[in-house]
């Protein structure tokens, strides 16, 4: 996973540095994909089938490739924060996670491994599954502010055709008079992935992509956070809203939350 997170990132450190003469083409209104995240997606597809012949795909750009019956998947993005990318901003990361099936074949279950490297400044965060949460060889623990008062916490802002401007604008209300500090750095796993590093004391977002959840929500949970829904329930990677925070700024955060969403 870490070797083929390497070479495609190096990929986009190339790229990133001719980023003006790039093939740009949009999903939506202001989502873009361009050449490079469909060079490094290609490059981790190449890397990781060759290293696991038998395990499956869910890609951003490239969907659902299954694999055989009973065998994980990875689960790609190759290029999460490709607004930033396309305006020389560094802040962007490759994010892949690994989901194993159901026992009883019904389906997909947990997360087990995930990787969130940030090609630029080279940091390379990455947890297993009961084993803890790493950045290169240093544990990672969430932080341990304990006063709302003192919290720096990132959001995602909704965006042309994706999310509830009007949700949004309520949950800014209730959260930003409390807290330290609000930041929308444009790049969810990353965003996950400083909760984790201690960075961040929350994060909340909705219109998520499973691609964009399942690496970093797994380093949380290995560094001791809680990850949930926006009313506290237990998150999938399928849900689409995300709050991840540590104990106990999780459950405060939650309850303005759920106060706002209600309101
Ligand atoms: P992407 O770069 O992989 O598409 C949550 O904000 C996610 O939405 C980001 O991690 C980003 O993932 C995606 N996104 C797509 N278009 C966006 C835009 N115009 N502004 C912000 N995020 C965008
Ligand atoms: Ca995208
Ligand atoms: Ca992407
Ligand atoms: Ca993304």
């Amino acid at each position: 996973m870490e070797r083929a997170a390497r070479k495609a990132g190096g990929r986009l450190r190339r790229d990133f540095g001719e980023v003006e003469h790039l093939q740009v083409s949009r999903k939506g209104p202001s989502d873009f994909v361009t050449k490079a995240d469909r060079a490094a997606e290609r490059t981790l597809y190449d890397e990781l089938l060759n290293a696991r012949p038998d395990w499956g795909f869910l890609m951003e750009e490239g969907g659902k490739i299954d694999g055989d019956p009973g065998k994980p998947r990875w689960i790609i993005d190759p290029l999460d924060g490709t607004s930033n990318f396309l305006h020389g901003i560094p802040h962007f990361a490759i994010s892949i996670a690994v989901q194993e099936p159901k026992l009883d074949g019904s389906g997909w279950g947990e997360i087990t491994a995930a990787l969130v490297y940030q090609p630029i400044n080279d940091e390379s965060f990455w947890a297993e599954k009961s084993r803890g949460a790493w950045l290169h060889d240093a544990r990672l623990r969430v932080s341990g502010r304990r006063q709302l008062s003192e919290a720096l916490v990132a959001t995602g802002i909704p965006f042309q055709g994706h999310g509830d401007f009007g949700e949004w604008t309520r949950i800014f209300g209730a959260i930003g008079p409390q807290v330290a500090g609000i930041r929308r750095f444009g790049a969810a796993s990353l965003d996950l992935a400083w909760v984790a590093a201690g960075r961040f004391e929350g994060f909340w977002e909705s219109d998520l992509q499973p691609w964009d959840t399942a690496a970093g929500g797994l380093l949380v949970r290995e560094a001791g956070g809680f990850v949930s829904d926006f009313r506290g329930r237990s998150q999938h990677i399928c849900d689409k809203q995300i709050l991840a925070g540590n104990d106990p700024l999780h459950s405060r955060l939650h309850k303005l939350l759920a106060g706002a969403i209600r309101a």
